[in-house]
């Protein structure tokens, strides 16, 4: 559980002092600085981040001393030996704030920390967060007087039962700062929250959270000659009444909108489209879309290391665009707000996603409340961004009525905090050869569109019975495939029999396409309204052993763990061009 957090949205937009850049480490596996030999908390732990005052002054650490790790960034792919590394790293920065600044109000904002944080401010422990992607913030006024300050944040990114994600999972753990660390500026009345959007009957709606007494807000959006006092119901919520031209996927209308109470500003770029489904179908601003997508992990398109920032983002949305997408499935854990804004300003659809992943321990309310913190810091975050059509729960968790009550809760509080958008969770599918699917999962009845995670082909099914596969619910609602595809080692060549090789993973997705063709809701042949194959981009996994082939990377990329094209990616690209084609 937190302790000490607020969420803050419009980071980027606001007044912030980068903390980005060189913090000196101090690697702590047995956790004692912050534990002592009998459990208890250690009083004079590295948070307090001494330095001896004279000889026999006995401090067993220095930070001063230490090296350094640059964030944001993971420590796994910074040192060799911290390649594999699960545990406690302890960072630590020196701050001054410039004296006309010091006495403002100000929130240290951490954009994200695998898993487990503590934050310290001159030796006092003064929050703690849970959750290794959600970004957070813990307010510091009147702390960074005059002066150099201390800062401290211990970094834990262990595994444990009951952790979100908790003990197993097919992605890298990287530990560590690895997104940006900014101390942020606010005026001593300011906006923690204000946003806009478009609910699916086409009113433009949004809220707005204050911190501080309360005062009028004042929206202007120039080019739809808004510029009024908003007024809020007694949840903080308002309608405008206007029709802005829409934005669409592949023609993404952005206006300017500004936001201003008392001393605060906030500029942001919104879009505004409609999202909702029809029976089988899914539909954006009244048409028909059928979902060309891609699924993506948060890694660099080249270094294998966890991706941030802006360049990150683009140069991840260039491989998809170019595989002609018009929608990502941001898996399997909140992804870099710079990724949401990149999907704005290019007119891709998204689906976000939390990191209830397999085994979690669902009978535990800490662990429930802990899923909606962070799905609160998600959508809190990224409610007014048009791209973004899908909150996910989860992915491919066993069916229980534990799990069924947990993924509900989800649900209806992501309906509560936007009942704008698309609920969904990707669904686990068990092996079958049965030519007829039928996915009868009761978290059918909990969400909007039912994402199917299906490995025919791969890891069960014979390739040559995927193209008359059918598949059907008893729930009337889209079908999306979030995940499928296979394994291929770029540069490995054979023939498509042979696994691993290109020609193997091209032939899967050929066939799984026809697949597709014939099951498309758009065309009135089925309920599949979609897919996001599985994945854009090779990427780490520690489970994935196997000498010469994988080499601790998960093969299922259309393009290579360095952004070399495999043989799918043409095949995929020439299906989502065809598709394009007859619209
Ligand atoms: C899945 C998981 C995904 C894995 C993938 C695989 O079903 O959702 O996280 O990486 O399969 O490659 O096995």
């Amino acid at each position: 559980m937190n302790v000490g957090t607020v969420t803050l949205s419009n980071v980027l937009q606001r007044d912030r002092l980068s903390l980005d850049g060189d913090w000196n480490v101090i690697v702590d596996p047995y956790e004692m600085g912050y534990i002592g030999i009998l459990e208890q908390r250690n009083d004079r732990g590295f948070f307090r981040d001494h330095t001896p005052r004279h000889p026999g002054d006995r401090v067993e650490y220095d930070f001063d001393a230490s090296p350094t790790l640059t964030v944001p960034g993971d420590w796994n792919t910074q040192d060799e030996r911290l390649h594999y590394y699960e545990g406690t790293v302890w960072y630590r920065r020196k701050i001054s704030v410039p004296a006309d600044r010091a006495s403002q109000r100000m929130y240290l904002h951490i954009g994200a920390a695998n898993h487990t944080s503590r934050v310290f401010v001159d030796g006092d422990e003064i929050a703690t967060h849970a959750g290794g992607f959600g970004p957070f913030a813990v307010e510091v006024t009147g702390r960074l007087g005059p002066g150099e300050h201390s800062l401290v944040i211990q970094v834990d990114n262990r595994r444990e039962r009951d952790r979100i994600p908790a003990m197993r999972s097919d992605w890298w753990n990287f530990g560590g700062l690895t997104r940006s660390v900014d101390l942020v500026f606010v005026p001593n009345t300011f906006m923690r929250h204000a946003w806009i959007t478009m609910a699916p009957d086409g009113r433009v709606v949004g809220g707005v959270e204050l911190d501080g007494p309360p005062e009028p807000v004042r929206l202007q959006i120039p080019e739809l000659g808004v510029d009024d006092v908003v007024e809020l119901d007694s949840d903080g919520r308002f309608e405008l009444d206007v029709t802005p031209e829409r934005w669409h996927p592949g023609a993404p209308r952005l206006y300017d909108v500004r936001w201003a109470c008392a001393d605060d500003q906030i500029d942001d770029r919104v879009g505004f489209r409609t999202v909702e489904t029809d029976g089988e179908r899914i539909v954006v601003n009244g048409e028909t879309t059928f979902l060309r997508g891609i699924s993506m992990h948060a890694e660099a398109l080249s270094g294998g290391r966890r991706s941030h920032g802006a360049d990150d983002a683009a140069a991840l949305f260039d491989v998809a665009e170019e595989l002609g997408v018009n929608f990502v499935r941001l898996a399997h854990y909140q992804h870099d707000e710079h990724m949401v804004r990149e999907a704005d300003r290019r007119g891709i659809l998204t689906w976000c996603e939390l990191p209830v992943y397999w085994g979690i321990a669902f009978d535990q309310q800490h662990v429930l409340d802990n899923a909606l913190e962070q799905l609160e810091e998600l959508i809190t975050r990224d409610r007014s961004r048009a791209s973004t059509i899908f909150w996910s729960m989860a992915n491919e968790t066993l069916p229980g009525p534990e799990r069924n009550a947990f993924l509900t809760a989800l649900a209806d509080r992501a309906r509560l905090l936007d009942p704008t958008r698309l609920v969904s969770a990707a669904l686990l599918t068990l092996p079958t050869a049965d030519e007829d699917q039928h996915v009868d999962d009761q978290l059918g009845e909990v969400v909007d569109v039912v994402a199917i995670n299906q490995y025919l082909g791969w890891y069960y099914g014979q390739r040559d019975t995927i193209p008359t596969t059918r598949w059907s619910t008893p729930f009337g609602k889209p079908v999306i495939f979030t995940e499928m595809g296979a394994g291929a080692k770029h540069g490995h060549h054979g023939t498509d029999a042979e696994i691993w090789t290109e020609e193997f993973q091209a032939a899967i997705y050929a066939a799984q396409i026809e697949m597709i063709e014939a099951n498309r809701s758009d065309t009135g042949r089925g309920a599949v309204a979609g897919l996001s194959p599985w994945i854009l981009k090779d990427f780490r996994a520690p489970v994935r052993v196997l000498p010469v082939i994988q080499d601790g990377y998960n093969r299922k990329g259309l393009v290579s763990e360095e952004g070399e094209r495999k043989l799918a990616f043409e095949v995929l690209r020439r299906f989502y061009a065809d598709i394009e084609s007859r619209i």
